[in-house]
């Protein structure tokens, strides 16, 4: 404990980066998010704990600012573990205790954790730092980096990057480079070149399929690694990129836009057809959509992401008559005509969890390849070590029937096109192309793979949304009483209905989330829930009207 210079710790916690919000604050789905303004004193602890994490798992930790989806005004921040999931639980409430301290606390509260995790001090704190392109990330990330340098920490800031990005590098260097080169150049390198050695062997002639897209960066960070994937795949995959930065961040664009707005963004063009992508604002959602000669809007999210890759990797493995469990995990959110394809048609196994990603994650890897993927389009694919060996060996034998081997090439080589460590949608996105481009589709013949039934999310502001307490995967709600009751007999009314209700871990509002028969039905239906929502747990501002 002597190693460090707590004085240090405490002045510049007192001085430089005081506290300056007296509500409680909560590590939420994905890391704290909140105004920016007043996310400095949470950066600068969580700097100090990045270091102790370090310490703890004697290995690199990431920490990224952004706060994703969320509109420009608001920042955050969020941990990455050694192995590139997101922060363990356990340390979450140790993150709302640090954040919630007075400033004189600070350093106690450090000694308690160094204390009770038994944390050796000596070993050398290794820190990644990441940002996104919001205009008060780069004073947040100077925040961070103060506070893991006063608790001696080694810190690598690659400054401006995608939150994929920055769980890659975490997981290549802690893998000392088997996972990948640990720099950027490597994670395009890496993706890239998989992507080139899939599809040079996929002729597009005689095929639905055009190696053309139309990607929405939602103003974001997202345009500038797309920037580079455009280069590097030239001749091979036209992208044409709109909302590249000239306008503001999430608004009216980005993945999270389209798919709660069920609308295109705004400035892209709309060429009915045409294969189009979202991102969100820090790349690591996505939901491809088009347009139809009627101009009608057809949106094709992580469910239908999902249904594509599970669907086309249970192929492979058949082909190369490889014995390995495939499973999808998705969350209360997954439409029910997904989850009923999933089970009837593909056969795979289907598991739902919370939302937020570290929970789809955690479950996917109790499959031997675990694709996860939320509605709202975040998601990857999760293979064991077992698996690829598996797979690298078949891939290998050559006293197998051409096709059975090729197959396994085929799934070797995609492996290195899937960033592994969380979701990506970049790399998702040239995941589902590669997937497309084989089996000769184009964007409507993969959205007949299933019919979506009608949905809708509506955001409900409430007095204090902790009051709103959730079980059975966030299915049912058990807080405030009675409410669970109302929502079970609104639901009865509609056909194929389906209701629930949730505090947002990212903002503060309540989710509604609604599905049933029609879509004039599904709007009354989320109506009637968002207006018991709005009575039973201490709704604010405007009512909710049918
Ligand atoms: C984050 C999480 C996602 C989650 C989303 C919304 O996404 O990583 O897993 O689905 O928030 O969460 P909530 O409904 O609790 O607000 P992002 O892209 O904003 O980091």
């Amino acid at each position: 404990v002597n190693s460090y210079d707590f004085k240090l710790v405490e002045e510049l916690a007192k001085s430089k980066h005081p506290k300056c919000y007296d509500g409680f604050i909560q590590y939420g789905t994905a890391g704290f998010r909140m105004k920016a303004n007043i996310l400095d004193h949470v950066v600068f602890r969580m700097g100090l704990l990045t270091a102790l994490r370090s310490q703890f798992k004697k290995a690199t930790i990431g920490l990224m600012i952004t706060a994703s989806h969320n509109p420009e005004e608001d920042n955050g921040v969020k941990l990455v573990d050694p192995s590139g999931e997101m922060l363990e639980s356990s340390w979450e409430k140790i993150a709302t205790q640090l954040a919630n301290v007075e400033d004189v606390e600070v350093c106690d509260t450090l000694r308690q954790i160094i204390k009770e995790k038994n944390i050796d001090t000596n070993f050398s704190a290794s820190v990644i730092i990441g940002r996104d392109t919001r205009n008060s990330s780069y004073a947040l990330s100077q925040a961070a980096i103060n506070g893991a340098k006063a608790m001696n920490g080694t810190i690598q800031n690659l400054e401006i990057v995608t939150t994929p990005q920055l769980h890659f590098l975490v997981v290549c260097t802690n893998t000392n480079g088997v996972y990948g080169n640990p720099s950027i150049d490597g994670y395009y390198e890496k993706i890239s070149t998989a992507f080139h050695t899939v599809a040079k062997n996929i002729e597009c002639n005689n095929s639905l399929y055009t190696p053309k897209i139309q990607f929405d960066a939602a103003n974001g960070v997202g345009g500038i690694a797309i920037q580079e994937f455009k280069k590097r795949l030239n001749g091979i995959l036209e992208i044409d990129i709109y909302n590249n930065g000239n306008g503001q961040l999430n608004y009216m664009c980005g993945a999270d836009f389209v798919k709660v707005q069920q609308k295109p963004p705004n400035n892209v063009p709309l060429n009915p057809g045409m294969r189009c992508v979202s991102v969100d604002g820090d790349a690591d959602r996505v939901i491809y959509y088009y347009t139809d000669e009627k101009n009608d809007f057809h949106i094709l999210d992580g469910d239908k992401i999902a249904t594509l890759i599970a669907g086309y990797f249970k192929e492979l493995l058949l082909e190369s008559n490889l014995t390995l469990q495939l499973g999808l995990v998705q969350t209360a959110y997954a439409n029910g005509a997904s989850t009923e394809y999933i089970s009837e048609i593909l056969k795979v196994p289907v598991a739902c969890v919370s939302t937020g990603v570290k929970h789809l994650h955690h479950k996917a890897l109790d499959f031997d390849i675990g694709v996860y993927f939320e509605a709202n389009g975040h998601g990857t694919v999760v293979f064991q070590k077992t698996a690829i060996e598996k797979i690298q060996s078949t891939a290998k034998e050559t006293n197998i029937p051409r096709s059975q081997q090729k197959a396994a090439q085929k799934l070797n080589y995609l492996i290195n096109v899937i960033n592994q460590t969380v979701g990506d949608a970049i790399s998702d996105m040239l995941l589902i192309e590669l997937i497309l481009r084989s089996k000769k589709w184009d964007i409507i013949a993969w959205e007949k793979s299933y019919i979506d039934l009608p949905n809708k999310q509506v955001k409900i502001t409430v007095k204090d949304r902790s009051n709103i307490v959730t079980t059975d995967a966030e299915r049912k709600c058990v807080k405030p009483e009675g409410l669970q009751d109302q929502i079970d007999k609104i639901v009865e009314k509609y056909k194929k209905g389906r209701s629930f209700v949730r505090p947002s871990g990212t903002e503060d509002v309540v989710r509604v989330y609604a599905e049933c028969d029609s879509s004039c039905n599904v709007e009354n239906l989320a109506a009637e829930v968002s207006l018991a929502v709005y009575e039973l747990a201490g709704g604010v501002g405007d009512k909710p009207t049918k």
